[in-house]
C-alpha cells in the first residue's frame, strides 16, 4: 500500500479529503491547508490540472481568454504568470497548473494515480475507498471531480474489431500520436473535433468527419497577446476581476454582452453588431443581442448570420449545407475555433453526414454508414462527456442510512445551491449541477465555491459544529429556482450535454444554473443568516 501523501500512513484520518486535483482541488488544498485542516487529495492521474492533464489532444485550447482563465486569489501569482497569447493552449494551461502546485507546495498533500472508487457516510465521518485497496476517512469529504471527466465512449458495432489504434480527446495519450500518411476518423462535431480537426488535416493523409449533427463555431482570432493590454490589465488586475465577475458568466467584460434586445435595433444595425463580435472572435458572439438566447427571432438572425459565413467560406455548397446548424445557437455550447469550415476545402478533409441512423458498424478496416465503406487507419472518438454528474455516479458515494447518491439523483441531479446535497452530510460539490459552473468561467466559479465551502467550515467550527446538510425542502425549492431560470431561456430546447441529452438513458434535466451575479449574492445570503436552508449540528 502506498502512503497518502509523504508520510501519512493508508488509513489516516483527515480533517478534508479532497477527490481531485484539478484547478478547483489545488485551489481547495491550498485554502482549507491555510485555515489550518489537515488535507489529503486523491487524484486519479499521475500529475495535477485534471481536464488540462486528459484533452492533450491537438489543437486543444480554452475558449475563455487566459488573462481570465487563471487564479485570482493570489495578486503576486497572478502578477507574476506570463500567458503568450488570447487563448492559451493546453500544454501551457497544463504549465501554469503545475508552476501553481509548486509554488504553493501542494504536491506533498496529493496522492496521484489512485481513484476514489467508493466513498461512504458513517459516526460524522467520511471513509473512501481507492483502487489501490486502501481507505482514508475524513470529516469533511469534497468532489473536485470536474464537470467535463467522464469520456463518453459510444458503443458502436463492431468497435473492438478495428485493427488501428483507437483514440478519445478526453483521454489523449501522453506520447503524440504519428498520422502522418495515415486515413484518420473522426467521430463527433463538437468543441474538441472542432479544435483537433484543422490540426489533424494537416498531419493526416486523409481525414473523414462523422458528423451527427453540425454545430456552430465562430472564429477565436486568436493571437500573441499585446504587452501592453497585458500591463493595462495588470495594473489594476483586481478591478478587472471584479469587473468580470458582475458579468452573467462571470468573464468578458472587455467585450460585454449587449443590453439591447434585437427588436430595438434596425436589421443594418443587427447586421453590423454581428459582424463586430464575428471580427472580435470567441465566446463574445452571444452577446450582440440582449435577448439573443431569450427570443426566438433574435436567435435565428444570429443563426443565420454564422450559416451566411458558413456558405462564404466553404466552396462545396453541399458541405456547406451539412455544417450548416438548424438548432437554436448558443444552446449547445458555441465553438470556437481556429480555420475549422475552411479546412472542409482541403481535397484530403470529407465530411460524412451519419444524422440518419448513425455509424452502422466498425469493421477492422474502417467504418460502414448506409452500406458505404469508409477505410481508416485510425480513429478519434471526439464524443465528449457524461457531463456534471459521470463520474459522480461512477463513485459509489453513500450517505446516511447507506443511502446512495445513484438512487437520490435517479430523476436527475438535486442539489441546494450545486454545493450539498440532502442526505448527504459534510459532503460538498465545486461546481456542482445546480450551480453556474459550465456557464461561466470555471476558475472563477471554483474560486467562488472553494472560499464557500472554506468559510462554512470555518463557521462550523467557530460555532462548535461539527456538521452541516442540506435540509430537503430548501433543496427542492432550488431545483425548482434552476429550472424556472432555465425555462425563461432557449437554453433546455436542444439536445445537449446541458440536458445530459448525449448520453442515451440519462434523465433530461437542465443541469447549470445561469447567471453567476445573483447566484454569489444567494450563497452570500445564505452564509449571512447562518447557513439558511441547512441542517447545523
Ligand atoms: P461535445 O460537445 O459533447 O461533442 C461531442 C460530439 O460527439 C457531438 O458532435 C456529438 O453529436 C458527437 N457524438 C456523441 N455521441 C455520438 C455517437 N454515438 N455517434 C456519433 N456522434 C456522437 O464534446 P466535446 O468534447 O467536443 O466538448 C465538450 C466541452 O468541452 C465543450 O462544450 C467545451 O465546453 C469544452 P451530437 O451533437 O450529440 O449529435
Amino acid at each position: 500500500m502506498m502512503p497518502y501523501g509523504q508520510g501519512s500512513p493508508s488509513g489516516a484520518r483527515f480533517d478534508m479529503l479532497v477527490v481531485g486535483a484539478g484547478f478547483a482541488g489545488l485551489y481547495m488544498l491550498h485554502r482549507a491547508r491555510r485555515d489550518g485542516l489537515s488535507v489529503r487529495v486523491l487524484e486519479a492521474a499521475g500529475g495535477v490540472g485534471g481536464t488540462w492533464y486528459w484533452n492533450r489532444y491537438p489543437g486543444a485550447r480554452c475558449d475563455v481568454e487566459s488573462l481570465e482563465y487563471c487564479y485570482q486569489f493570489d495578486e503576486a501569482l497572478q502578477q507574476e504568470w506570463q500567458w503568450s497569447e488570447r487563448f492559451a493552449t493546453q500544454p501551457e494551461i497544463l504549465r501554469y497548473a503545475n508552476h501553481v502546485a509548486e509554488r504553493f507546495a501542494l504536491r506533498r498533500d496529493i496522492r496521484f494515480d489512485t481513484r476514489v472508487v467508493a466513498a461512504s457516510y458513517a459516526d460524522a465521518t467520511w471513509t473512501v475507498r481507492t483502487d489501490q485497496g486502501d481507505e482514508a476517512s475524513a470529516q469533511f469529504l469534497v468532489m473536485a471531480t470536474g464537470c467535463l471527466s467522464s469520456a463518453n465512449r459510444p458503443a458502436i458495432k463492431g468497435l473492438e474489431t478495428f485493427a488501428g489504434p483507437v483514440y478519445h480527446t478526453g483521454e489523449w495519450p501522453h506520447a503524440e500520436p504519428d498520422f502522418s500518411g495515415r486515413r484518420v476518423g473522426v467521430i463527433g462535431t463538437g468543441s474538441s473535433a472542432i479544435q483537433s480537426i484543422p490540426i489533424i488535416a494537416q498531419r493526416a493523409k486523409q481525414l473523414t468527419v462523422f458528423q451527427r449533427t453540425a454545430n456552430y463555431t465562430v472564429p477565436a482570432k486568436n493571437a500573441p497577446l499585446d504587452p501592453e493590454h497585458v500591463a493595462r490589465i495588470k495594473s489594476d488586475y483586481p478591478a478587472f476581476r471584479a469587473r468580470n465577475s458582475l458579468q452573467i458568466n462571470a468573464f468578458g467584460s472587455n467585450m460585454p454582452r449587449s443590453s439591447v434586445p434585437a427588436r430595438e435595433l434596425t436589421a443594418a444595425e443587427r447586421r453590423a453588431a454581428l459582424e463586430a463580435r464575428w471580427q472580435y472572435g470567441g465566446l463574445f458572439f452571444l452577446g450582440a443581442f440582449g435577448d439573443l438566447l431569450l427570443d426566438k427571432a433574435a436567435n435565428d438572425e444570429a443563426a443565420e448570420f454564422v450559416r451566411g459565413k458558413i456558405r462564404g467560406i466553404v466552396r462545396d455548397p453541399e458541405v456547406a449545407r451539412l455544417l450548416s446548424p438548424q438548432q437554436v445557437i448558443g444552446c449547445k455550447r458555441l465553438c470556437v475555433d481556429t480555420d475549422y469550415y475552411a479546412t472542409f476545402n482541403r481535397p484530403n478533409v470529407r465530411l460524412v453526414d451519419i444524422s440518419a441512423s448513425g455509424i452502422d458498424e466498425i469493421t477492422p478496416r474502417g467504418a460502414r454508414v448506409n452500406g458505404d465503406a469508409f477505410e481508416l487507419d485510425a480513429l478519434v472518438f471526439a464524443t465528449g462527456f457524461d457531463a456534471m454528474t459521470g463520474t459522480l455516479l461512477k463513485i459509489d458515494i453513500r450517505g446516511r442510512e447507506g443511502r446512495t447518491l445513484r438512487e437520490a439523483w435517479r430523476d436527475g441531479p438535486r442539489t441546494y445551491l450545486g454545493l450539498c446535497i440532502a442526505g448527504f452530510p459534510n459532503f460538498f460539490t465545486i461546481t456542482g449541477p445546480g450551480s453556474p459552473s459550465v456557464l461561466t468561467n470555471m476558475i472563477v466559479s471554483i474560486e467562488q465555491h472553494v472560499d464557500w465551502i472554506a468559510d462554512c467550515i470555518s463557521s462550523l467550527r467557530s460555532n462548535g459544529c461539527t456538521s452541516i446538510e442540506a435540509r430537503p425542502e430548501a433543496q427542492e425549492a432550488w431545483v425548482e429556482h434552476v429550472n424556472a431560470v432555465a425555462d425563461r431561456t432557449l437554453y433546455p430546447q436542444c439536445n445537449s450535454w446541458y440536458v445530459g441529452a448525449n448520453i442515451p438513458g440519462k434523465t433530461r434535466v437542465f443541469m447549470p444554473l445561469l447567471g453567476f451575479p445573483p447566484y454569489v449574492e444567494k450563497c452570500d445570503e445564505v452564509a449571512a443568516r447562518g447557513y439558511e436552508g441547512f441542517e447545523t449540528d
